[in-house]
């Protein structure tokens, strides 16, 4: 729809509207701007069909907590203190949100917060927030506000939204606004709407093609992770428990059917909810001075390599879907593969409002890349880093590495943060290099393959470099 049901009353200012939803692991694969084999997302392909799409969107740390501390902070972990899922935010570090109230934005935030709740962990630079305590529920969410708790009736990834269009609706309408709608879903335990119960129910979904890595070509870190389908989901991810008489290929078969039939069950409310969104958009007249930016805190495993979740450094995991519409820039059906992080969300949307960023951030902003003028410096590499080693029921020791547009190095350091009591902190230094154009889905490390030494040294440069950059330090060995 291009015109606007009636004129915009928004005419009092020029700096445009943000409406960032971001959901929690929905990784780029489960929607069908991206790929299509496995669903129709044609609420979400909305915004890449009138805007661009990002082919290389890579988040710096692939959990929850930190990639959210990043995308509003603008920094990497170890400079906004986030590096696991259990610390906390010190939200009175500048946000672009609390940049953008100074300047006279409304700030609104409905959803997922997961950094911590109570003093200096509660959202801050906002005008309106209701969160959801740490992961929140798929049904009947009780939310947090300054005004204290209340429980609304009703699916999450649905109640969530009709707050987010509460806000808009009730705005005032002689300023800009910046709203973050945060979704639950389609995080564990993958929940389904009732009416999407049946949905896929009598489809037999297509397996990745790497269902069944055995990892003989990766580290002892991707050998020992306690996140693969055929065995570490419990009863209430599958909704059943898994079938005692099933082996171990036909066990992986049943379980993947199950978890990604729920996945993209919880996937489909989001992209019905988002196609909500933008007609309410459309119908308050906000389409051509509004972006809408729809992306999530990482990736996930959608059964590739035999697992579900996140944390590796492997592509379905630190891959961001994002997708941008902002109609008087963004050329329609555009897409690009610059490289972008979550770090420079921050710096883009504080370009489109005229504001400065601050020294400390340190993504760029994206702004010429969605106006398709890629600068000719711009990154061809990344610097990532997961500190969090061994949460209960995980297992995937910390590690850093650089991916560039060919190549990734990785290194399993042998150490992390750990958690209070975890004795094993020490794993086996490791290493681990992909040639990401001859073997794309990164199934056989050639770290130790002499045909690759020049390659393995150029990458320990950059992987230095970048270090060195952002400020982060090599690791140099246990602390005593
Ligand atoms: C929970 C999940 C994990 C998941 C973490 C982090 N278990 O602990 O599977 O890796 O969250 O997810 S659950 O059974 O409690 O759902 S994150 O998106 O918050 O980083
Ligand atoms: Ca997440």
């Amino acid at each position: 729809m291009s015109s606007p049901d009636h004129a915009s009353p928004d005419t009092a200012y020029d700096r445009p509207n943000i409406v960032f939803v971001v959901s929690d692991d929905h990784a780029a694969h489960a929607i069908s701007a991206y790929d299509d084999t496995l669903l129709e997302t044609p609420g979400i392909d909305r915004i890449a069909n009138e805007g661009m799409r990002f082919d290389a969107t890579y988040c710096t740390n692939a959990l929850c907590a930190p990639s959210r501390a990043s995308i509003l902070t603008g920094t990497y972990s170890h400079v906004n203190g986030v590096r696991g899922l259990s610390t906390h935010i010190d939200a009175s570090q500048p946000t672009f949100v609390s940049m953008l109230r100074e300047a006279g934005y409304q700030t609104w935030l409905a959803g997922k917060w997961h950094l911590g709740h109570g003093g200096i962990h509660d959202p801050q630079g906002f005008d309106y927030w209701e969160i959801l305590e740490d992961q929140g529920e798929y049904w009947n969410p009780e939310l947090i506000s300054p005004q204290g708790r209340r429980t609304i009736p009703g699916y999450t990834t649905t109640v969530l939204t009709d707050l987010a269009i509460e806000q808009i609706t009730d705005r005032d309408q002689s300023r800009p606004f910046c709203l973050l709608l945060h979704h639950k879903a389609p995080h564990r335990s993958w929940d389904p709407d009732t009416k999407h119960a049946d949905l896929f129910a009598d489809r037999e979904m297509p397996e990745p093609a790497t269902l069944f890595d055995d990892h003989a070509g990766h580290s002892e870190a991707a050998r020992n992770a306690t996140m693969r389908i055929s065995r570490d989901l419990n009863e209430r991810d599958l909704k059943a428990p898994y079938p005692p008489e099933l082996d171990e290929t036909d066990r992986t078969h049943w379980a993947y059917q199950h978890y990604i039939k729920d996945y993209l069950r919880c996937v489909t409310s989001i992209d019905e909810n988002v196609g909500r969104l933008l007609d309410v958009l459309d119908a308050e007249g906000l389409r051509d001075n509004t972006i809408v930016v729809y992306t999530s805190d990482q990736g996930f495993f959608l059964g590739d390599h035999g697992w579900y979740d996140k944390r590796f450094m492997y592509d379905e995991s630190v891959r961001m879907p994002m997708l941008v519409r902002y109609p008087r820039e963004i050329p329609a059906g555009s897409s690009t593969d610059a490289m972008a992080l979550n770090i420079d969300f921050a710096q883009t949307f504080l370009d489109y409002a005229g504001l400065e960023a601050l020294p400390r951030m340190q993504g760029r902003s994206l702004r010429p890349v969605l106006r398709e003028e890629r600068p000719a410096d711009w990154r061809t590499s990344f610097y990532y880093r997961y500190w969090e080693h061994d949460e209960p029921g995980h297992h995937v020791p910390a590690h850093y590495g650089v991916r560039t547009e060919r190549y990734k190095l990785v290194y399993y350091y042998g150490d992390g943060l750990g958690l209070p009591g975890t004795s094993d902190r020490i794993t086996p230094p490791e290493w681990e290099l992909f040639d990401l154009e001859r073997d794309p889905a990164e199934l056989r490390s050639v770290h130790d393959d002499p045909a690759y030494a020049d390659v393995r040294q150029e990458l320990e440069v950059e992987l230095a470099r970048l270090q060195k950059e952002f400020g982060d330090e090599p690791w140099v060995g246990a602390s005593t």
